[in-house]
């Protein structure tokens, strides 16, 4: 008697499980990045494969260490960086539903400067979606470069819903404003995109 109440106890709780997965799964599709951990290149070995980016100095490193999975990730050269000017990469992605919450998020490790005052300003990371043939902000969050620990991998992360079924999320670096100043690095890796906040 016990042991069938016990099997009955278990065959409940796993149709419950699935039928909940199920659900989910079926009401909003669930929205994939391609190339997260920047393991493949594209049409050259210092550009990620599926992700745009622009400005200077934002690669993808086959020789950095340390990596967070597998043996690449995106490097941003501040020490190098020639002027004021932003950096940035992104990737748009299919099948967003409109007014669903989104997070996007990545994970930064600072290879900062001996001088604190000559690191990168901040990382944005930034949701947007394409109306009327023009990028509209759904949700931008600033990160100081100076509040984040060196050499340590730290998840960054942003929340936003699409106004349609058009998203693109993006990293933008600014780096220290004045030109001859500027050193250090940042490490990325591990981008991901989730449902909810
Ligand atoms: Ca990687």
């Amino acid at each position: 008697m016990g042991k069938s109440m016990t099997t009955l106890c278990c065959l409940l709780l796993s149709v419950t499980a699935v039928s909940g997965k199920v659900a989910l799964v079926a009401g909003t599709p669930v929205l994939t990045l391609i190339n997260p951990s920047f393991e493949d290149q594209g049409d050259a070995s210092d550009r990620a494969a599926g992700w745009g980016r622009w400005g200077d100095w934002f690669n993808r490193e086959e020789g950095w260490t340390p990596v967070r999975s597998g043996r690449c990730i995106l490097g941003y050269h501040h020490w190098e960086i020639p002027s004021a000017n932003q950096s940035g990469v992104y990737q748009d992605l299919d099948g967003a539903v409109a007014a669903k919450q989104y997070t996007f998020g990545i994970y930064v490790s600072p290879d900062k400067a001996k001088d604190g005052t000559r690191d990168a300003l901040t990382i944005e990371l930034r949701l947007e979606s394409t109306f009327e043939g023009r990028q509209l902000t759904l949700a931008s969050k600033l990160y100081k470069v100076a509040d984040l620990m060196p050499d340590k991998w730290e998840k960054l992360s942003v929340s936003g819903a699409p106004v349609n079924n058009t998203l693109r999320v993006l990293v933008i670096v600014t780096p220290a404003p004045d030109n001859g100043t500027r050193g250090g690095a940042l490490r990325f890796d591990d981008a991901l995109i989730e449902l909810g906040d």
